[in-house]
């Protein structure tokens, strides 16, 4: 079996990124462009999630700020997860504020986001500074972790038009190797050497009736051109037949499959 669609413009700049590189590996190794989104409220409901989803992820996709109950060892519980299942840890952060805030809201706080993350975003609207102080805060903690710019949204009415998501591309070939690739709807860069990972997936396209979009991944990975797929409540949250872990586990095999041909 061959992957279809994973990234293969690796070339010379394969070292330069150890994250984007570490990613990449893990999708061949697990034949998965698959990233699950756990939204739900509880360390102990994250920690199921990422079991279940654990052997068919390249990525768990969350937001610290959602769980009631994040304690100092949270991250440590998610990060011995997907060291044994072999994945990354992206924290859905968005940043968007000047550069000497980013570098507080990265590295302090409570989530400490910069200490566990692999991978996190920001929106581009302050500028480059949102980059810069999110690099800064990296090079504090000593440990690199990739960044996505969120180029496009998925949700209805959004403010974003061409010409912001042509500037959001400039600011990431800029910000390479730091940055990565982005949030997006489509393919951005045509070398390849920046991906994109799209949210709005499920396998009917619909919405949720508070503006999230949903795209087939069929249509974002054959007509977008789209590296990985971002799904939530699509797998977590899927209707009968599945129940608990059965439910999680018999909705994901859904995803990674439709990535591979023969
Ligand atoms: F940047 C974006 C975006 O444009 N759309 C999104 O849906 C991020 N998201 C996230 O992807 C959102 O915050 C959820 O965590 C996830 C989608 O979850 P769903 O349950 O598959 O709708």
């Amino acid at each position: 079996r061959q992957p279809s669609r994973i990234p293969q413009e690796l070339g010379s700049e394969s070292s330069m990124s150890p994250i984007r590189d570490q990613l990449y590996a893990i999708s061949r190794r697990k034949k998965s462009i698959l990233c699950v989104a756990a939204d739900v409220e509880s360390a102990e409901e994250l920690m199921s999630i990422a079991e279940d989803v654990g052997p068919h992820i390249c990525v768990l996709k969350l937001h610290a700020d959602i769980i009631r109950d994040w304690a100092t060892e949270t991250p440590k519980r998610l990060q011995e997860i997907a060291a044994r299942h072999d994945f990354l840890l992206f924290e859905d952060r968005k940043f968007a504020d000047i550069g000497s805030t980013v570098v507080a809201q990265f590295g302090s706080g409570t989530h400490r986001i910069a200490s566990w993350a692999h991978i996190t975003n920001a929106h581009a609207l302050p500028g480059p500074g949102v980059i810069d102080g999110l690099r800064q805060a990296c090079e504090s903690s000593g440990r690199m972790v990739g960044l996505l710019l969120v180029a496009q949204m998925s949700s209805k009415g959004n403010l974003i038009d061409g010409r912001y998501t042509e500037s959001c591309l400039r600011m990431a070939r800029d910000a390479f190797p730091f940055c990565i690739g982005f949030i997006a709807q489509e393919r951005m860069d045509p070398t390849g050497k920046l991906f994109v990972m799209a949210p709005g997936v499920q396998l009917e396209a619909k919405g949720d009736g508070l503006g999230q979009q949903y795209n087939t991944p069929e249509h974002l990975l054959k007509e977008k051109g789209v590296d990985f797929l971002i799904v939530g409540r699509g797998i977590y949250a899927a209707p009968e037949p599945w129940q608990g872990r059965t439910k999680v586990q018999g909705t994901i095999l859904e995803y990674p499959s439709i990535e591979y041909r023969e």
